[in-house]
């Protein structure tokens, strides 16, 4: 059976097991922080989560464990058929991962656990990069009433991990809105959050929240 490596307040893990949820996929998940240690570097190099094990071995980097599941397990399709709109998909995923989770991922720390401040410079970069990131979402995302169209692909699933989390960090950090002008993508976040799937995976991440706070914690 697939094991999936990670924890459930991980915004990258959440994006993995959604599509092993929506495409109703058997798994396993096995708790796993990322770390330096020998035996996390033999699976994951960088030593990030999630990492899937599948039978032949081990993979790892979020776009990829979904790329890869999309093609090898089965289970509902979250990509179009034709390669043009596939690609559509992709780089919706890929700008919302590089342009958005990113600039924003920069921020957590300081956003949302209360901990070191985000030096100036790094801050001030990522509030450009964020307000032209949210720019190239609005332009290319079609939420009608899905990111990419009228079919739930990967690009709601980095969608919905990254753009709440990123939208928080413009809110508090910078005092703007992000989303203010993307009326549809407000709305899709809200249609996104009724999805049973979404449910049960917004459900291991309250679980999760006070021992991840906890671990963060101790690390100082
Ligand atoms: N590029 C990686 C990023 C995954 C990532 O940043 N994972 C975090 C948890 S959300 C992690 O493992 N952090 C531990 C570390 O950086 O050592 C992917 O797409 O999977």
């Amino acid at each position: 059976m697939l094991k999936l490596y990670g924890f459930a307040s991980s915004n990258y893990f959440n994006m993995v097991k959604l599509v092993l949820l929506e495409k109703g996929l058997a798994f396993e998940e096995v708790l796993l922080h990322g770390c330096q240690n020998p035996e996390i570097l033999a699976k994951s190099p960088r030593g990030k989560i999630p990492i899937l094990e599948t039978p032949e071995g081990f993979v790892s980097e979020t776009d990829v464990i979904i790329g890869y599941l999309e093609e090898a397990a089965g289970g509902l399709p979250l990509m179009p058929a034709s390669p043009f709109e596939r690609a559509q998909v992709k780089a919706l995923a890929k700008e919302i991962e590089l342009y958005i989770e990113l600039p924003a991922r920069v921020c957590y720390v300081e956003a949302f656990f209360g901990g070191r401040e985000t030096p100036a410079v790094l801050k001030a970069k990522a509030r450009r990069d964020l307000i032209k990131g949210f720019a190239a979402l609005a332009a290319r995302g079609r939420f009608c009433p899905y990111v990419a169209g009228a079919q739930f692909t990967i690009a709601d699933v980095y969608f919905l991990y990254s753009v709440d989390l990123a939208q928080q960090v413009g809110q508090k950090l910078f005092g703007i809105d992000l989303m203010e002008a993307m009326p549809k993508a407000q709305a899709l976040l809200e249609l996104l959050s009724t999805r049973p799937c979404v449910e049960q995976v917004a459900a291991g991440r309250a679980l999760d929240a006070p021992l991840f706070l906890a671990r963060l914690q101790a690390a100082g």
